[in-house]
Order: structure tokens, then sequence, then C-alpha cells
């Protein structure tokens, strides 16, 4: 089994991971989305752009880098993991139709981070044996912000991928303050959202509201189960 790389290196928090979107963040760059979701304070900001060529994409990678590493927020590249690599991220972050996690694993240097994005416990399980530091349940529910991501897996499935592997599991896909909190009752270890940051019009107020949600809740949970 290849070796897990960067959890332990770096004692991962997921709890907020806030998606980089600047169409849904009406022209918003990723920069500045990404600036306003750390003054919320986001834990993780992921790069997303499926338009951008390698060069831009590259640009704004190290641009984001700059701003995740003056505030010890991790940062974490959408699919490429040649310009996660290129621009000192702390990660990168796999589909199902990207490169396979025990290739990436395999060429990746030692401590990259690597996330997946998984929909059965089939496939979280084969993540994990590929050496996939944390897993995404994708989408945990309905969304509108992936045309591709198809119906939500739901609560269910999450408790079942949660109890069958050993790495953090997060949800991502239509949640946001109102659902946060049965996202966590169920196991996940954080929550990656777009639209309830991004799409909101004060994007620093957003981050912060949802992380008191977060703090608050997983205290409640570490107080009240045994
Ligand atoms: N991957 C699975 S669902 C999704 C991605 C990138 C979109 C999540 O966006 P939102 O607005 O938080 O539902
Ligand atoms: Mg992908």
């Amino acid at each position: 089994m290849p070796e897990s790389g960067g959890y332990e290196a770096v004692g991962m928090i997921l709890d907020l991971y806030v998606i980089t979107d600047s169409l849904i963040a009406g022209g918003l760059t990723h920069e500045e989305i990404a600036l306003r979701a750390v003054a919320g304070g986001a834990d993780v900001i992921q790069l997303r752009d499926k338009q951008a060529g390698g060069a831009a994409l590259l640009a704004t990678a190290r641009a984001i880098r700059g701003i995740t590493s003056v505030s010890g927020v991790l940062f974490i590249v959408n699919d490429r993991l040649d310009i996660a690599l290129a621009a000192g991220a702390d990660g990168v972050h796999l589909g199902q139709e990207d490169l396979p996690v025990r290739e990436a694993r395999r060429i990746a240097p030692q401590g990259l981070i690597i996330g997946a994005s998984v929909g059965t416990v089939e496939e979280a399980l084969s993540a994990v044996s590929g050496g996939a530091d944390y897993i995404a349940l994708s989408p945990t529910f309905d969304t509108s912000s992936k045309g591709d991501a198809g119906p939500g897996k739901g609560l269910d499935t999450l408790m079942r991928i949660r109890s069958a592997v050993g790495v953090p599991v997060i949800a991502i896909g239509g949640i946001g303050p109102e659902n946060l909190a049965e996202v966590l009752d169920a196991g996940a270890d954080g929550v990656a959202v777009i639209s309830a940051v991004v799409g909101e019009q004060d994007i620093i107020a957003a981050t912060a509201r949802l992380k008191r949600i977060i703090r608050e809740r997983k205290r409640f949970l570490a107080e009240n189960r045994g």
C-alpha cells in the first residue's frame, strides 16, 4: 500500500474548505475570493478553474500560495498535480476522472497532500488504498455549482464511508448554514463549499458564519459523544 503523504506531516484541519469559483463570485478573481475567505477564517482554499490554461492557472496559484502561506491556511489545487507542484501548494484534489490517486502518490514528493472525490464506499476504499490523505463525498447533496455532479449521495453514504475509512472525510455539494450541522452529525470532519461562501455578497461574513457553526457543532459533538 502506498505511503500516506501529508496528513500526519501537517496535521490537517479541514473544517471549512472553500473552493474558488469566479463565475459564482460574479467576476471576483480567485485571489480576491481567497483573500476574503482567508480573512473570514477558512481552513483550506482550493483553486478550481476548469477554463484557465496552465500559465494563467500557475500565476493564480502562486498568488494564492502567497495569500495562504502568510495566514497558515492549507492550499490545494484542483485537478492539476503539475500546477500544485510548480506553485508550492500543499496538495492536489483529484476526481474519479483525473489522474488516479495511486499514480499521483507514486510521483508526488513526500508530504504532498492528495485529496480524492468519491461517490461510494468502494471508491473511498480504493482512494485510500491508493494513498489519499482525505476524501470528499461528492456530491453530498444536490448542487447546481457543478454541472456533472449528479444527484446527492446523501448522509447515509457519508456515514458508511466515515465508518469504512480512517482518513478525514469531508462533505461537498449543496452545503450551507441550514444543513451544516447534520453533515457534521453524520461524521464529516469538515465541509467544502462554493456557493455558500463564494456566492454571497459578503464573503468574509459568510465564511465566518459557517466557521462559527462548525466550531459550535463540533464542540457540542465532542461534549455529547461517548
Ligand atoms: N464537487 C462536487 S460538488 C461541487 C464540487 C466542486 C460543487 C459544490 O458547490 P456548492 O455550491 O457548495 O454546492
Ligand atoms: Mg477533478
